[in-house]
């Protein structure tokens, strides 16, 4: 008997999705790694923190694939682009990786909508919500940079800023206790 409660499309689609959100873990590594290097370990250890967080989004569309009888594919991961140039380039790096990502996610909740699968449709409203909260992050993000000072900002300010984002680990509830079930 087949017990697969999710159409084909959807499978894979979810499943690409699985593998875009990798990728967002990929990058953001990428630039805490960069951070990190060029000095920034608060803000490094933000971004990596924000890495396993991504990394945990997958784990979440990994599980509802194979919750609705389905089976996802981890594909080869392309590399992470190279290093940013700056921090503002950085952080409007991330902004951009966010917009472009909840514009997959609104791909996904359509074709849910379409197909009448409330059940996919009711899941992705996780996503719709949580890519408000990220694309709000890194538009704070941008703005702490430019109160600083942006590229112009003094090693004071950029000190403070990077000592303010390595701390925002203690608010970071999501990140630190993230699991399948609370990405
Ligand atoms: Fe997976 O939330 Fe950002 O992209």
């Amino acid at each position: 008997m087949d017990t697969k409660r999710i159409s084909a499309t959807l499978e894979e689609a979810l499943s690409t999705q699985m593998n875009v959100e990798l990728f967002q873990s990929h990058t953001y590594l990428s630039y805490g790694i960069w951070a990190t290097d060029k000095g920034y370990d608060g803000i490094g250890n933000f971004l990596m923190r924000h890495s396993l967080e991504e990394r945990n989004h997958a784990i979440k569309f990994m599980q509802y694939v194979l919750n609705r009888g389905g089976k996802p594919t981890v594909s080869a991961l392309k590399g992470a682009e190279g290093d940013p140039q700056n921090l503002t380039d950085c952080f409007n790096r991330v902004f951009k990786h966010e917009v472009e990502n909840t514009e997959k996610i609104y791909n996904l909740v359509n074709m849910a909508f379409e197909e009448k699968d409330w059940a996919t449709w009711n899941f992705l409203q996780w996503f719709v919500k949580e890519q408000i909260e990220e694309e709000t992050l890194a538009m704070d993000l941008i703005d702490k940079l430019k109160i600083a000072g942006g590229d112009r900002a003094t090693d004071e300010s950029l000190f403070n800023l990077d000592k303010d984002l390595g701390k925002a680990e203690d608010d970071a509830e999501l990140a630190r206790n993230a699991n399948s079930e609370n990405p």
